[in-house]
């Protein structure tokens, strides 16, 4: 058995991290986030050894990933709560205590139909009305195409692009439950659309999301989850996101430093920042591997640091989901540990605002939204590339 094997084998309990010559105290990790520390800490990741932290690494962090070639990958056990609220603080009309705890242990959670027939006709004529847009404005920085082909993968920020998606950003109903989950204000991290069309959509690979949110944008600490509503059927075949559930529970710390603008090609193909074959394997083995389907209008819940991928869709039937990235507005973006320049906003916002419910959500207007102004916070005009975002440069 290889060394890898044997420490991707271990993983998912202990810290290996000694191998790598990491020396992480708890005044190191309180320093690291900028951020006040986890009302319930549960348990601190044990690392010794000698510190011999990498150029990549400038700001301490009890994360450590983007580790120089010879290192060995870290399995640090999770140190903060998957559900942050206690049973008391949970407002009404969000999940019940059987989803809860789905979500506490395995790191997902799936909501069948969440969203009724009419509600999914006018996510679906809104989409129509994305994809029409971007079609119009071919070179927005927002649009992310496929690896090797120019069909449209993403779309990020869609609440800026679209009126009716920024609105249901703040339904009521999914406030309720990231204010649940996350026991604080919540802010959109990050929003986009997920594209998989029928024999063109490529698959995504194995990764944690907290892993990149927290090494590429200067997120402190697992205290976020994604909320994936499908637009579209989500069957065994046409690319359901796979989860290893409960890997939530582990950080993998990933071997192979982070190049310049790195952002360009890792929404395309992601090669940085994951976990290696051995450690899936293992990881797999040890937790199983499930890929929740259902109609368009299921909502999938799912753990900032759970490991996820999707196959590429081969069937003629698309497989869109629409994603908010919900996050605590104490876990707001600090410096990336890397002390690099932070990717641009419209992938990772640098300016939360609390998410207020939205009354009338946006569903229960007729149309799609027009594109004619821009609701995002600057109101910047669409036609205004976002990449010239005061926070994508350095300041
Ligand atoms: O890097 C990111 O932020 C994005 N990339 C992936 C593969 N998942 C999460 C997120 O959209
Ligand atoms: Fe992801």
């Amino acid at each position: 058995m290889s060394g890898d094997e044997r420490t991707a084998r271990d993983a998912s309990d202990e810290v290996t991290a000694s191998d790598a010559g990491y020396e992480v105290t708890a005044s190191d990790a309180s320093s690291s986030t900028h951020a006040s520390e986890p009302a319930r800490t549960r348990r601190r990741p044990r690392v010794r050894g000698k510190a011999r932290v990498p150029d990549t690494i400038a700001t301490p962090t009890r994360y450590p990933s983007r580790l120089p070639a010879g290192m060995a990958e870290l399995f640090l056990p999770r140190d903060v709560p998957v559900v942050w609220s206690d049973e008391s603080s949970r407002d009404d009309g969000a999940l019940d205590p059987a989803a809860l705890a789905h979500f506490d242990e395995h790191g997902f959670v799936s909501l069948p139909s969440f969203f009724g027939s009419d509600e999914v006709r006018a996510l679906q004529t809104e989409l129509d009305a994305q994809l029409a847009w971007a079609a119009a404005h071919p070179d927005d920085p927002r649009l992310v195409r496929e690896p090797d082909a120019d069909a449209l993968r993403s779309i990020f920020a869609v609440h800026q692009t679209s009126a009716r998606f920024e609105a249901l950003s703040r339904d009521p109903r999914l406030i309720a439950i990231a204010r649940q989950l996350l026991d604080d204000d919540v802010y959109l991290h990050q929003t986009r659309l997920n594209l998989k069309p029928g024999f063109d959509g490529k698959e995504f690979w194995w990764h944690s999301d907290f892993e990149t949110w927290h090494h590429e944008d200067g997120m402190p600490t697992m205290r976020c989850f994604s909320c994936v509503i499908a637009l579209s059927d989500v069957t065994p075949h046409n690319g359901p996101v796979l989860f290893l559930p409960g890997s939530h529970r582990t950080f993998v710390g990933c071997v192979g430093e982070t190049p310049d603008e790195n952002h360009q090609t890792s929404l395309r193909r992601q090669t940085i920042g994951v976990p290696s074959r051995e450690a899936i394997t293992a990881l797999s083995e040890k937790h199983g591997l499930v890929g929740p389907t259902g109609p368009a209008g299921t909502v999938v819940l799912f753990d900032c640091n759970l490991l996820h991928a999707s196959n590429g869709n081969v069937t003629p039937d698309p497989r869109h989901h629409l994603f908010f990235v919900y996050s605590a507005m104490d876990n707001r973006v600090v410096d990336p540990p890397s002390g690099r320049r932070p990717r641009p906003t419209y992938v990772a916002t640098r300016e939360p605002r609390v998410l207020r419910p939205n009354a009338e959500t946006s569903l229960d207007r007729a149309n799609p939204s027009s594109h004619t102004t821009d609701p995002s916070p600057r109101s910047t005009p669409r036609s205004t590339p976002p990449s010239t975002d005061r926070a994508s440069r350095p300041s």
